[in-house]
């Protein structure tokens, strides 16, 4: 394939902000990577401009995995997840350019369909459980088959999941700290069992649950939870505990059927390497922007096939358009396709990012153009600078820190 002649770095803000590469070749094919790290996007920008981007120049654009290993390997600090998400970009870019240079949607380069389309959920939340019905509800009326459930903690100002949008949610905020919210671990198991219940009982049994913790808990509490609602039947529990530490995951699966799902902060195969092999989760919720690209995650999720994992790739609207369509092509392909988290992008977002992928009954479609099928309006980004914002921080009523 013809060498790489240009590579350069798009921060913009439409709605949100999001840091993306793209690549030129000599013959004027371009490929789009996301890199946005929420809240921390310059950091990727810079390791991408200052490290990165000079060293593709001239470079084979089909060499993908030997360019990854370059990158990888070549730079002897390895993992973490800024070096890890300017590698995803650079990855998926080049995986976009090889498609359009086939004239083939990218799924078909990763071994074509495995299926018709891709399942996905949604973000149901409300800050009373008659509000969050109320979404719900709003879910399954446009086709949803699968919704993550979320509800306020009385006593809690703010609670991890209850948006302001409708069909978004959006924890970043702009300011030169980031907000601070009080939690209770005590409060939210007070009622989370009432909440998913009230959920199942309104909507029968054939609408897929979901509930994310997102790494509040510790391992027994997140134990009792799982058994406390296994009657209510989830399809997954979301990070109950920081699940860096591997072996936390055997407490819990030691108590509970209830399925677990995690790994939106991993970086690496090594991040959930253990969890896999000793089957100590159901689901890989790693991301193709934040694990390495196209190329990694692929390489994940065909150990976790071995082990009889199943994907669950995070889709917030903090990573761009072009990671959820790298995200649905690699959904088509692997044969271990669990479910795809789907939050809509603000108009404006999707304005910037006009994209070949659809929602229809359900399901998501990556569409059939050559590549990813994503395309980057440059003068409508420009129109988009910058806004610095950051994810809160939680702390509890003594004032001690707590996992956000
Ligand atoms: O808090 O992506 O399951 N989804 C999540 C997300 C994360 C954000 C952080 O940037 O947990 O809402
Ligand atoms: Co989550």
């Amino acid at each position: 394939m013809s060498r790489l002649a240009e590579a350069r770095v798009i921060v913009t803000c439409p709605g949100r902000n999001f840091v993306t590469l793209k690549l030129t070749t000599e013959d004027g094919l371009t490929g789009l990577g996301d890199a946005t790290l929420n809240g921390r996007e310059l950091a990727v920008a810079a390791y991408l401009t200052e490290h990165v981007c000079p060293l593709l120049i001239g470079r084979d654009a089909g060499a993908i995995e030997d360019t990854w290993r370059y990158l990888y390997n070549g730079a002897y600090w390895r993992r973490g997840p800024v070096t890890m998400s300017a590698i995803a970009a650079v990855d998926t870019a080049l995986w976009d350019i090889k498609g359009k240079a086939a004239e083939m949607p990218v799924y078909e380069l990763l071994g074509g369909r495995c299926r018709a389309g891709v399942t996905v959920y949604g973000h149901a939340s409300g800050a009373t459980v008659d509000r969050l019905l109320e979404a719900v509800g709003r879910y399954v009326e446009l086709g949803y088959r699968a919704v993550r459930v979320q509800c306020g903690v009385p006593g809690l100002a703010a609670a991890y999941g209850v948006g302001r949008g409708e069909l978004f949610y959006e924890p970043a905020e702009g300011g030169a700290r980031p907000r601070e919210e009080l939690w209770s671990t005590a409060a939210y198991l007070s009622t989370v069992d009432e909440v998913l219940g009230a959920v199942r009982e309104r909507f029968g049994p054939e609408l897929e649950l979901l509930h994310d913790a997102h790494h509040r808990l510790t391992p027994i509490e997140a134990a009792r939870l799982g058994k406390t609602v296994e009657r209510h039947r989830l399809f997954w529990l979301e990070d109950p505990t920081p699940a860096e530490l591997q072996s936390t995951l055997r407490t819990i699966r030691a108590h509970t059927t209830t399925p677990l799902a995690v790994g939106e902060v991993f970086n690496s195969i090594w991040d959930c390497e253990q969890l896999i092999r000793e089957q100590l989760i159901d689901f890989i919720r790693m991301s193709v922007a934040h694990s390495g690209g196209i190329t990694h995650l692929r390489r994940v999720l065909h150990l976790a096939e071995l082990h009889r994992v199943r994907s669950g790739f995070h889709g917030a609207t903090d990573l761009s358009p072009v990671c959820l369509a790298a995200a649905l092509h690699l959904d088509l392909a692997i044969p271990n396709f669990g479910l795809q988290e789907y939050m809509h992008h603000t108009p404006e977002t999707d304005a910037v990012f006009p994209h070949s992928y659809a929602f229809r009954d359900g399901m998501l479609h990556p569409g059939e153009e050559p590549g990813l099928g994503v395309i980057l309006d440059e003068d409508l980004a420009a129109r988009h600078p910058y806004e610095p914002a950051l994810l809160p921080v939680a702390r509890l009523a003594d004032g001690t820190m707590h996992d956000w």
